[in-house]
C-alpha cells in the first residue's frame, strides 16, 4: 500500500463521498414516460439510491437513450486492491536502440498485424508505422527494429506463418472489436495455434487495443496486454527487456 492511500473509497460528485454518479443506456422501447420509469426501475435494480432520469433521447421510434444519475451506497476498500502491471518505466528511442544494439547485439524482429475480422488499422498503426503517434516514431523507425506490419484482418495463421517465415521475436496483435467477445476468441485462437506448434515459448506475443489490459491478456496466455494511449516506445521497451531476461 502506498503512504496516504485511502482506504474506504466511493465516488463523488459534489461533496466528497456522496456516492454520486452518472450511468447511461441504451432500452429497446419508444420514448415517453412510460420509458423513463422502465429506465430509473434498472437504476434502482443496480442499487443506486436516489434515482433521477437526466436526459433521454429516442434514437428512432422504437429505441430510448438515458442518462441517469444516482448514488451509490456502498465503499470499496481500495488498499486490498492488486492490479497485474506492465512496468511503464520505459526507455526512449535513442535509449531503445542503444540497448539492442550493445546487448543483443542484432536487429530484433517484430511482426504486427490486427486480425480475424477487425479492420480497425488505426491502433496498430499507431504503435508500428513509420510516422508515429502522439509524438512518437513508430515501430518501423527504429533502426535496430525490423518490423512488419501486416495490416488489418488478418488471418491468425498467416500471423502466424509470417512470423516464422521471419525468425520474428514478438508478434503484436491489435484487438479493437469486442463485440460478442470476438477479440476474445480470436486472442485465444492465436494462443492455441502457437502452443499446438510449440511456439509460445519462442515467440513473445503481445496484444493490445481499445479494451485490452494487461490482467485480460495475461489470462489468455500473452506476454503483455496494452491498453489506450499506449506508445510505441512503451512496447518496444518491454520487448527489448523480455528478451535481454530470456
Ligand atoms: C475509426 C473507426 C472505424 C473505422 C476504421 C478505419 C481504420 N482503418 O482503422 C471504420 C469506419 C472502418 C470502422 C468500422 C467498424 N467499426 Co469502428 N470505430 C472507429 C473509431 C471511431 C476509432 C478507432 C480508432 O481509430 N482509434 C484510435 C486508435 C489510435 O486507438 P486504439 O485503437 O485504441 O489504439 C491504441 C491502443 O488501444 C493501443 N493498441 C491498439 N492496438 C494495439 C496493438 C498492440 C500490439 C499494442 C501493443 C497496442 C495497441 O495502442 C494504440 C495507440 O495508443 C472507434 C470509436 C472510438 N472512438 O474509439 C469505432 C469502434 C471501434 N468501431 C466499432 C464498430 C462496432 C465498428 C463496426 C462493426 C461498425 C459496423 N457495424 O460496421 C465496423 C467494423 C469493421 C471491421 N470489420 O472491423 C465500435 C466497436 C464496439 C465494440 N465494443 O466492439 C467502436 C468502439 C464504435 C462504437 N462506440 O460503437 N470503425
Amino acid at each position: 500500500m502506498m503512504p496516504n492511500e485511502p482506504i474506504n473509497i466511493k465516488p463523488y460528485g459534489d461533496t466528497m463521498n456522496d456516492g454520486a454518479v452518472q450511468i447511461s443506456f441504451t432500452l429497446p422501447v419508444p420514448i415517453g414516460e412510460k420509458a423513463k420509469e422502465a429506465a430509473k426501475q434498472i437504476g434502482m435494480k443496480l442499487g443506486l439510491e436516489e434515482v433521477m432520469v437526466y436526459h433521454m433521447e429516442g434514437l428512432d421510434e422504437d429505441f430510448t437513450f438515458f442518462v441517469l444519475y444516482g448514488k451509490v451506497p456502498f465503499t470499496i476498500d481500495y488498499s486490498s486492491i492488486t492490479v497485474p502491471a506492465i512496468n511503464k518505466q520505459s526507455m526512449d528511442f535513442y535509449k531503445i536502440n542503444q540497448v539492442i544494439k550493445e546487448q543483443i547485439n542484432r536487429k530484433i524482429v517484430v511482426v504486427g498485424a490486427c486480425t480475424g475480422t477487425d479492420a480497425h488499422t488505426v491502433g496498430i498503426d499507431a504503435i508500428m508505422n513509420m510516422k508515429g503517434y502522439d509524438g512518437e516514431y513508430g515501430l518501423e523507425r527504429y533502426p535496430e527494429i525490423e518490423a512488419y506490419n501486416l495490416g488489418s484482418q488478418v488471418k491468425n495463421e498467416d500471423l502466424l506463418e509470417k512470423a516464422v517465415e521471419l525468425n520474428a521475436d514478438a508478434i503484436l496483435v491489435s484487438q479493437v472489436v469486442t463485440q460478442k467477445g470476438i477479440h476474445l476468441a480470436n486472442l485465444t485462437e492465436l494462443v492455441e495455434m502457437m502452443e499446438a506448434a510449440n511456439l509460445r515459448r519462442k515467440i513473445l506475443l503481445i496484444c493490445g487495443g481499445p479494451r485490452i489490459s494487461h490482467e485480460l491478456a495475461s489470462e489468455l496466455g500473452y506476454d503483455a496486454g496494452f491498453g489506450p494511449g499506449t506508445k510505441a516506445s512503451e512496447v518496444a521497451s518491454f520487448i527489448v527487456e523480455k528478451i535481454i531476461q530470456r
